[in-house]
């Protein structure tokens, strides 16, 4: 595996390939990383076997296209286009390669291929930027190993501290100081980098769509108008372990009725709000200890993931969450903890740069919808420090963070070109 030093970059040699790289047969290429037989799709997680592979392969195509590369101490990847002419902060574009558990191929890889796709057209076509042009690979977007999502991107900008990362740990007890130092990262080094940050002018981010609103327009590509704002919270519901043929009913403690009713409130009290906050909330992990089949358990970790239109709507239908969840506990006589694990606050992205995108993208494009979305990305994180705009991709059927998630070939190259023609664009300008 190819080492990188932080903070040095690392230039191809001459024998680069000319062509430009083509976004499908580049997803071909990293579709045997992280499959995950137990549960179909892919896991590819911080710093894991999956997520080293990926970046190996971030690594070598970007040399191959001729660009330098380096890693940011914060676990993020940069592939670089500085010809002679390009000056000043640069343009900004990329996604992840990291995945849900049992995701889709598409879900962060999509947007990195593509940019290092458009990258190479603009190469091979002898464009001149003014600008350069940063390809990102953000570390641990999903949150999927330590819990919080845009873990790399909202390092660089400093919304998380070295202190509070380094102690997070994953599903095995291991903590992210210890997993980024076996990977050679410095976990006393990680937090805010006004360098990196000051390098970016702007940022446009390409993404397969989340849902399903681009198809029955008729439009391959679109653009976000914002993010809803979301979290996550953990809720750890302790109970009395206990034999479960044994235990007569009226002296169970059983912290899965907790959790039972719990679920049940985060959609009844979706439900409850008022349909314009697009309030939607679920539990999709659950830890269940001991977890035998017939014992009661003696505690229960429940994450509740609760989205909608602004702050106060998800801060709202949470502490709506949270009454009915602590009235079951005090039914059952189980205590409940509560962490807050991440708040992403309401996006709306920079409507001049969705402007000049739409200008640059719709001649070969034709119709480019604006719609909003209510996925998270590194975009948004960005969003609150430098002008930024997302890219979406039309995903037929809408699904996302499962193996089902996916986009024609017709579509992904169309992407593509929308991000060519935006990256053309946004590097002929002096501005
Ligand atoms: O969870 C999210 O919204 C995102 O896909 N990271
Ligand atoms: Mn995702
Ligand atoms: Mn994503």
């Amino acid at each position: 595996m190819t080492t990188v030093e932080t903070g040095s970059i690392v230039h191809a040699d001459a024998a680069r390939d000319a062509r430009a790289l083509d976004p499908v047969a580049a997803l071909e290429e990293v579709a045997p990383i992280g499959r995950d037989d137990l549960r179909g799709g892919w896991s590819r997680h911080l710093l894991d076997d999956a997520d080293l592979k990926m970046r190996e392969w971030f690594f070598q195509t970007a040399l191959r296209l001729g660009l330098g590369v380096e890693s940011d101490r914060n676990a993020n990847q940069w592939a670089v286009w500085s010809p002679e002419g390009a000056t000043g902060p640069a343009v900004g574009t990329g996604s992840h390669l990291d995945s849900v558990p049992g995701g889709g191929p598409l879900d962060g890889p999509l947007g990195v291929v593509s940019s290092l796709a458009a990258v190479s057209r603009l190469i091979a076509e002898g464009h001149r930027p003014t600008r350069p042009i940063r390809v990102a690979n953000f570390a641990e977007e999903e949150g999927a190993r330590f819990g919080v999502p845009c873990l790399g991107s909202q390092l660089l900008c400093g919304e998380l501290t070295a202190e509070r990362v380094g102690a997070l740990t994953d599903n095995s007890g291991t903590t992210a100081r210890e997993v980024l130092s076996e990977a050679g990262f410095d976990p006393d080094a990680i937090g805010a980098d006004p360098k990196c940050l000051a390098d970016l002018a702007m940022y446009v981010e390409l993404h397969v769509e989340q849902g399903r609103q681009l198809e029955p327009l008729g439009a391959p590509v679109g653009l976000a108008t914002g993010i809803l704002a979301h979290g996550r919270w953990r809720l750890t519901i302790n109970g009395r372990g206990d034999h479960a043929g044994a235990t007569e009913l009226d002296s169970r403690h059983d912290p899965m009725l907790v959790a039972a009713a719990t679920i049940q409130a985060a959609r009844a009290r979706a439900l409850l709000a008022d349909p314009s906050t697009k309030a939607r909330a679920t539990v999709g992990k659950l830890q269940v200890v001991p977890g035998g089949s017939n014992a009661i358990a003696s505690e229960v970790r429940l994450w509740l993931d609760a989205r909608a239109e602004h702050d106060a709507d998800v801060r709202a239908l949470v502490d709506g969450i949270l009454t009915d969840a602590r009235k079951a506990a005090r039914g059952e006589g189980c205590e409940i903890e509560l962490s807050e694990e991440s708040f992403s606050t309401r996006v709306t992205f920079d409507s001049g740069l969705t402007d000049r995108l739409h200008e640059a993208i719709a001649p070969r494009a034709g119709i480019v919808p604006r719609i909003p979305t209510g996925a998270g990305h590194d975009a948004g994180i960005l969003a609150a420090y430098i002008p930024t705009a997302m890219l979406f991709v039309r995903n037929p059927d809408g699904v996302s963070h499962s193996p089902h998630e996916g986009a024609s070939d017709d579509d992904i190259r169309a992407g593509v070109d929308a991000l060519t023609d935006a990256l053309r664009a946004l590097t002929a300008e002096t501005s």
